[in-house]
């Protein structure tokens, strides 16, 4: 069958009546500012994109994290695509700590955009995949300037969510919420092809994901279960386990998204007060949206992500997503922990 690219898919959501002609034209713009982040990644050493952003002073985001200069590039580059083609109300980042309105002069749209441009930003330097991450509301009714209290709504309402992991391929997945989608760059052609249509995630798995460095902070339930997961043949699990860690979420849940596997960020003592490690607004709900389309689970050891009612823009939450079984366990932990302790 002949490919078909993003273009003819988004023209075959509309007309399945999935998406309208506005949502259909922000994921477009989106799709070409990764294009363009894509290439400012592949310049590496040679484009002068390497290394801290700021002259000298430490540049630093409103989550208190060193900024590197892609982060600001790809954030900058998501901000211009998206500010006049009359889609959006506003727009969210990770490396801004207010809504971003759109510039005086475009016109306005119903959609809220939220993204993480650059996912993984510490791999860059060692030349290790990296990612772009969004999620999209609509902007409530009669909201003429949207606040960071407009965007506050569980990721069930999420119209769309997708990523794009820069990796040896450039490739973006998508959900409407009719299944996960995969779409690889054709460089030559400057299109984004179809590669997976209604991916599904294997239910079953041996392969974790997870920082091992963080296990003596974690908490009981949690070391339970990966100390019988490590236990292997001799354990209560009766099988091996593998484990893979890139440190960039995009890259990892990509793997998920391929062959199956979880991925875990949990709550332990060092973050504790900040309630996770992850964003629940542009990392958590629309990874969460993705893997429940392909037929995983998402949950924060506790509740589905989902269903969470966000309390702030760049709130953190635990993250444990991917294979449903494996993700079935590790909530059951986390739910008799809390029973037996009343
Ligand atoms: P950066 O974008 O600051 O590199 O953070 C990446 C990330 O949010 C996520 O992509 C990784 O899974 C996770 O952090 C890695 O965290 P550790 O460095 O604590 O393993």
């Amino acid at each position: 069958m002949k490919p078909i690219s993003l273009i003819q898919f988004l023209i075959e959501e509309r007309r399945a009546g999935h998406i309208n002609a506005e949502l259909s034209l922000l994921i477009e713009v989106v799709a070409r500012a990764c294009k363009r982040i894509a290439v400012a990644t592949n310049k590496g050493a040679l484009g002068g994109v390497l290394g801290m952003a700021g002259d000298g002073a430490l540049s630093m985001n409103v989550q208190g994290e060193a900024q590197k200069k892609l982060d600001v590039i790809s954030n900058e580059i998501l901000l211009e695509a998206n500010a006049w083609g009359g889609h959006l109300a506003a727009c969210a980042s990770e490396e801004m700590e207010d809504p971003q309105q759109i510039p005086d002069g475009y016109p306005k749209g119903n959609h809220l955009l939220l993204f993480d441009p650059l996912d993984g930003s510490s791999n860059i330097d060692v030349n290790v995949s990296v990612g772009t991450i969004f999620s999209v509301l609509r902007c409530p009714d009669g909201v003429t300037e949207a606040k960071a209290a407009d965007f506050l709504q569980p990721g069930t309402t999420q119209l769309a969510a997708g990523y794009v992991v820069y990796g040896p391929a450039t490739v973006l997945v998508l959900t409407f919420g009719h299944g996960t989608h995969e779409f690889t760059l054709e460089r030559e052609v400057g299109s984004f092809m179809l590669s997976r249509r209604n991916i599904r995630i294997p239910e079953e798995t041996s392969e974790f994901a997870v920082n091992m460095s963080n296990q003596r902070h974690w908490q009981a339930p949690m070391q339970r279960y990966i100390g019988e997961l490590l236990a292997g043949t001799e354990g209560p699990r009766g099988r091996d386990f593998n484990m893979r860690w890139v440190a960039s979420m995009v890259a990892d849940v990509h793997r998920i998204v391929t062959r199956g596997g979880v991925f875990y960020y949990p709550l332990d003592a060092k973050i504790l007060q900040q309630g996770g490690k992850l964003r629940l607004m542009y990392e958590a709900n629309p990874m969460a949206f993705i893997i429940e389309q392909a037929g995983g689970a998402a949950t924060t050891g506790r509740e589905r992500i989902m269903a969470l009612q966000p309390t702030a823009l760049h709130q953190r939450v635990p993250v444990f997503l991917g294979s449903r079984s494996e993700v079935e366990v590790v909530t059951r932990y986390h739910l008799d922990a809390d029973a037996a302790q009343g």
